[in-house]
């Protein structure tokens, strides 16, 4: 542990090397003071300090995927009645953030997904499946500890509230009113911890971030079956363009890891997202992304922001859909119950 402090320590001596000695503490009051889009539980707010967030996460799929290459329709339908052809899943997050004081931040994300795929069987007669309502909420406190030298850390400990459906149901050619697949459920069905650690950095121009993030899944849901456990790492980097107006890259590595037990509803041979071994894997991204901040006039205290990603890589355990991108547009506001806002 002392190692891991020290070593901490030595990145923040260098990276301070890069800052100015006049303002001291990394600030939240420019357009890449916030994280791309994408990324969740990126900053924490100054006592009495509220925010709301809206996000529409767009994500497409497309086609079969077994490990690191495509696999085509007529191979799937080789072991399984029905091959999945494309996926959307459109996600509306909204999210609340209030510090209690300077070094807590409590945040509370909800959202609702839509969600559809369309398959074709082996008699290649095309269908598709769609679900929609409430997915998970979360609760974490947002936790400073180092403010200086223009670099801030803080922590992340919450936990995912099974509130999402994991009975989602639908109209199949095989068969009507059948369970659907795990992607097309809402919900994990279990509750489960939430840790994670960011780092940001910034110069007068640029500025920098990382953030990891790991999800336990506890337990077992009243289908029989638990979500995969998922580790995500990513880094972005940021060239602030005027006071407004911001662009930034990023990298962003997702490790899932396999559904444990199984949904007995779901027939493994129907399809490959019947089948829990056909889950989890990993992921490397790169996403291009804008911020946009109102330090003042009317739309003081909004900020909009969109970021896209592609893979440049995925590995996927068994047979699954590939990733094609994910696209992530979000406005925030910031208040102050009472006193006069600050940034
Ligand atoms: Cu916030």
């Amino acid at each position: 542990m002392k190692e891991i402090n020290n070593c901490l320590y030595g990145i923040l001596m260098f990276c301070s090397l890069f800052t100015s000695a006049q303002e001291n503490l990394w600030t939240s009051g420019r357009p890449d003071g916030h994280a791309p889009m994408d990324v969740m539980g990126d900053h924490y707010h100054k006592k009495g300090e509220w925010m709301a967030s809206y996000r529409l996460m767009n994500m497409t799929m497309g086609g079969a995927r077994s490990g690191n290459q495509d696999m085509a329709t007529s191979v799937v339908h080789q072991s399984y009645m029905a091959a999945p052809k494309e996926m959307q899943m459109s996600m509306h997050m909204l999210g609340i953030m209030y510090a209690f004081s300077d070094q807590l931040t409590l945040m509370m994300m909800t959202n609702y997904s839509v969600l559809s795929m369309d398959l074709v069987n082996r008699m290649n007669a095309s269908f598709s499946t769609e679900s929609d309502g409430l997915g998970d909420l979360s609760l974490s406190a947002l936790i400073k500890l180092y403010n200086q030298n223009r670099n801030s850390i803080h922590l992340q400990a919450g936990f995912s509230i099974p509130t999402g459906s994991i009975d989602q149901k639908g109209d199949t050619p095989m068969m009507s009113n059948t369970p659907l697949a795990y992607p097309m459920q809402l919900g994990s069905g279990t509750w489960g911890p939430i840790i994670g650690l960011t780092h940001q950095g910034q110069s007068s121009a640029l500025s920098w971030g990382w953030q990891s993030r790991y999800q336990i899944r506890t337990g077992e849901n009243d289908n029989g079956y638990r979500l995969g456990n998922s580790f995500q790492t990513q880094g972005w980097g940021a060239l602030k363009l005027s006071q407004k107006w911001s662009l930034a890259t990023s990298l962003k590595y997702i490790k899932r890891s396999k559904i444990k037990g199984q949904y007995d509803a779901l027939n493994p041979i129907m399809m490959p997202l019947f089948n829990a071994t056909n889950s989890g894997g990993n992921q490397l991204n790169l996403g291009f992304s804008s911020n946009f901040y109102f330090p003042e006039g009317t739309l003081k205290n909004f900020r909009l922001g969109v970021s896209y990603e592609i893979p440049l890589s995925q590995d996927t355990n068994g047979i699954q859909m590939a990733n094609e991108n994910l696209l992530t547009i979000g406005i925030q506001y910031s208040f102050k119950a009472k006193e006069k806002k600050e940034e």
